[in-house]
């Protein structure tokens, strides 16, 4: 096993995907000064690799919730997605806080990399206004309205922005749930991590689950609050996914260690990409990130 090659090729992605989006806009992502620009370079006119879809392509529903200050995060991770999985078509939900104007350049933006994707702006509900938040920020209850601010749909896929889709989620829309609420990766075992959760929205409404879990979020202060409290109220409850769909890239190299061959094959080929923790690839350079999260023996 080649670890060098193996944690590189984890770290390219969201460069690779940056270049992307630095190529379809004349924004500059180093400069900080222009973080909140978007409006300008979103609307670049001479973006052409809009995609051929499929006939038949599969249409999938996903939702990303960002508040104004991850745009640029949420653009890039949504645009990941459409390029790497011509075959499908999406149906994105953003429960975010944009303005309108940012909300047109998004959509544009979109429109031009799919013409048959389609982007919906949801505004966060206030149902979590009570739920303590300790130092994390009212956003990551986001997510946990989609039962409520999705009446219409029955299962979604939700991703946080920090993360990189390598290939499409045609194999999400055949999940069987089963008795289960939710589907997604382990961090330990029977405790899933928040950042892809393919939730039965039905089930989670038909069982009156929705009012517990903002119950829960008002009594209980954790570490990982949203996270904890998706863990409580589907206990037992959530089908386990393969890591290729949340493989967080920052413990893939310890990971590696102790993989057996039958658990690199599957890893090889994520679909999907977690930047979690503290260390972002937008604040840095490709070699310094390397540096950072696979130390001195690592090369870029
Ligand atoms: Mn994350």
């Amino acid at each position: 096993m080649k670890s060098n090659k193996f944690t590189e090729a984890l770290a390219r992605p969201y460069f690779r995907t940056k270049r992307m989006l630095l190529h379809l806009t004349d924004f500059l992502i180093r400069d900080r000064t222009k973080r909140n620009s978007f409006c300008s370079w979103a609307t670049f006119p001479h973006f052409s690799e809009t995609i051929n879809h499929e006939p038949y392509a599969p249409h999938i529903n996903v939702a990303f919730c960002f508040n104004q200050n991850l745009i640029l995060q949420a653009t890039t991770t949504i645009l990941s997605l459409l390029h790497n999985s011509p075959a499908c078509t999406y149906e994105i939900y953003c429960i975010t806080d944009i303005t309108s104007k940012q909300q047109q350049a998004l959509q544009k933006t979109i429109t031009l990399a799919s013409s048959k994707s389609k982007i919906h702006f949801l505004k966060p509900n206030s149902d979590y206004a009570d739920a303590k938040l300790g130092t994390w920020s009212d956003a990551i209850y986001w997510r946990c309205m989609l039962p409520a601010l999705l009446p219409q749909i029955d299962q979604i896929l939700y991703a946080d922005v920090d993360t990189v889709f390598l290939s499409d989620l045609r194999d999400v829309n055949e999940i069987d749930f089963g008795d289960n609420l939710i589907a997604g990766c382990f961090d330990k075992p029977g405790y899933i991590n928040s950042g892809f959760m393919v939730m039965n929205l039905k089930q989670i409404r038909a069982e009156n689950k929705y009012p517990q879990m903002i119950d829960w979020a008002r009594n209980n202060l954790t570490k990982y609050p949203d996270q904890d409290m998706i863990n409580h109220i589907c206990r037992g409850r959530i089908l386990q996914l393969s890591r290729k769909y949340n493989l967080i890239v920052v413990a893939a190299y310890s990971m590696l260690k102790t993989m057996t061959i039958k658990q690199y094959n599957e890893l090889k080929h994520p679909v999907m990409l977690h930047y979690a923790g503290k260390l972002k690839p937008w604040n840095y350079e490709i070699k310094s990130f390397l540096h950072l999260i696979y130390g001195e023996n690592t090369h870029a």
